[in-house]
């Protein structure tokens, strides 16, 4: 198991800085001393340059950094004419219209039109706040609220193991704030009525059971914005149940 470090917050558009020192308290959170701890060469003045060293990286589980990490990943992890698909656990779809380089509010609809990820692949988990050129994008694509999470967490699991099992691999993607801003104050967006840590934990811990779960980022947290370390012991916590 290799845990790649992604020190950069250039795709946030100035929104969260200070999540490129996330992965660094994380760890330091988490003091392991036997993890394998690579890092991707960031270059802080071109995000495309940043970009290009983000997909060729290889690695198991990538800590950011802000969720545009996630497009250059998914793009170096996709093979042509395989079956692949991606999970992410997000308050937000992050489907906005894009203007150039990629950012932490667009890099869906990017990976889709350019043909990298079919949208019948895709399912998010938590959303709560999508934008108005977002809720088109959406309709057609597979979405679990948060009420349902606390609802009915077995029946969550089951659907979402279902759907994911099928494919030849597949991609775990969470940004933070899919929790409540209560389990994770230090993030760039605090959006009310998220997930439970505990409800995050256990479904993880689920999903990290299938053997087709090849690749998976933890995004979003910001050291700069948390309160008391809680954002990043609930970090810490989601990435030992992942290793
Ligand atoms: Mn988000």
């Amino acid at each position: 198991m290799k845990i790649v470090k992604v020190c950069s917050s250039q795709g946030s558009l100035g929104k969260n800085p200070g999540c490129e020192k996330g992965s660094d308290f994380i760890l330091n959170e988490l003091n392991k001393s036997d993890l394998i701890i690579d890092e991707i060469k960031v270059n802080i003045n071109n995000i495309d340059e940043t970009n290009k060293n983000i997909e060729k990286a290889s690695g198991d589980i990538f800590l950011g950094g802000d969720h545009s990490i996630t497009y250059s990943l998914f793009k170096g992890f996709a093979k042509k004419n395989e079956n692949y698909g991606l999970l992410i656990f997000d308050a937000h779809p992050d489907c906005a219209l894009y203007i150039k380089s990629v950012s932490h509010e667009d890099f869906v609809r990017k990976l889709v039109d350019e043909g990298i990820l079919d949208k019948k692949n895709l399912v998010y988990v938590g959303v709560r706040k999508s934008g108005k050129s977002e809720v088109e994008f959406l309709r057609d694509v597979k979405t679990i609220d948060v009420k349902k999470v606390h609802e009915n967490i077995e029946k969550v699991k089951e659907e979402l193991i279902n759907f994911f099992k099928k494919f030849k691999k597949f991609y775990l993607s969470i940004d933070i704030d899919v929790l409540d801003p209560k389990f994770c104050p230090g993030t760039g967006y605090l959006e009310p009525n998220g997930l439970d840590i505990k409800e995050l934990i256990y479904l993880i811990s689920k999903i990290k059971r299938l053997k087709n779960l090849k690749r998976i980022d933890l995004v979003e947290v910001n050291p700069l914005k948390d309160i008391d370390n809680i954002t990043v012991k609930n970090a810490a916590k989601i990435l030992s149940e992942l290793l």
